[in-house]
């Protein structure tokens, strides 16, 4: 039975349903109790239990299946942040297949702000790729990422659904990465990111940007992503100065 105070019964049984998830008592791919098991175990209402998961179905913990029930879903990819990585690189770690579905690959002409960042002269081109990242073909996040270097046009040969980018400037082009410096902000999909994402307009998304040093100092890419806000996790350890 769910206790009566300030926290709401819906949030309670969220908290009930999610500790079962993270302490691993419910595994990924486990069917859950139905609505009507959970409202007589926990003696809440129908619509209580509803609200509970419907929560959990949109942060990412549960997922439905018409006719069949509700489901725990695959653990948030937890993404470290002191770890300068790749998409491919992530995913394999993960033995997820990655994928990419290049939306735009074109030399641009660096505006003032971009120009700024990849300290190059506005107006000088820069690659400029647009994709959208699958992992085992879901559709996870979108990136648009400027390139400059010299004889970056080179990269409008290359196959970047097939290849990581990354791998491709270290091992093709002779130009490791050392460091990155990166931004998040919370956000909510625009309609036209949230039907390439397969998400509901509106629904959470993580807004990273990211600009890329390679071992000798030289700015190598901005990156503005867009990630799916029920896929990721992000992590960090902290230590006090
Ligand atoms: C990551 C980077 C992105 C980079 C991409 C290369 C973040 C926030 N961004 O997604 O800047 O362009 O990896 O991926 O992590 P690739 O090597 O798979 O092409």
């Amino acid at each position: 039975m769910l206790k009566t105070g300030p926290l709401p019964r819906y949030y309670q049984l969220k908290e009930i349903i999610g500790e079962k998830i993270r302490g691993g008592d419910w595994p990924e791919g486990r069917l859950i109790p139905s609505e009507r098991e959970l409202c007589e175990q926990y003696g809440i209402s129908r619509m209580t239990a509803r609200q509970s998961i419907t929560e959990l179905v949109k942060e990412g913990f549960l997922y439905r299946e018409q006719g069949k029930g509700t489901f725990v879903a695959r653990p948030k990819i937890i993404q470290r942040l002191m770890k300068l990585t790749g998409f491919t690189q992530d995913m394999r770690a993960r033995e997820w297949q990655p994928g990419a579905k290049v939306l735009g690959a074109e030399m641009w002409l660096a505006d003032e702000i971009i120009a700024k960042i990849l300290r190059i002269k506005p107006g000088q081109p820069v690659f400029k790729l647009n994709r959208l990242r699958l992992a085992n073909g879901e559709p996870l996040g979108l990136e648009t990422t400027c390139i400059s270097f010299i004889g970056c046009e080179k990269l409008l040969d290359e196959d970047l659904a097939g290849q990581s980018l990354y791998a491709l400037l270290e091992q093709k082009y002779g130009l490791p990465m050392s460091a990155a410096e990166q931004e998040l902000e919370a956000g909510l999909a625009s309609d036209q990111d949230a039907d390439l994402l397969e998400i509901a307009p509106g629904g959470p998304v993580l807004h990273i940007r990211r600009t890329t040093y390679t071992e000798r100092g030289q700015v190598i890419e901005y990156a503005q992503s867009v990630y799916r806000g029920d896929k990721y996790k992000f992590y960090v350890r902290l230590l006090k100065d």
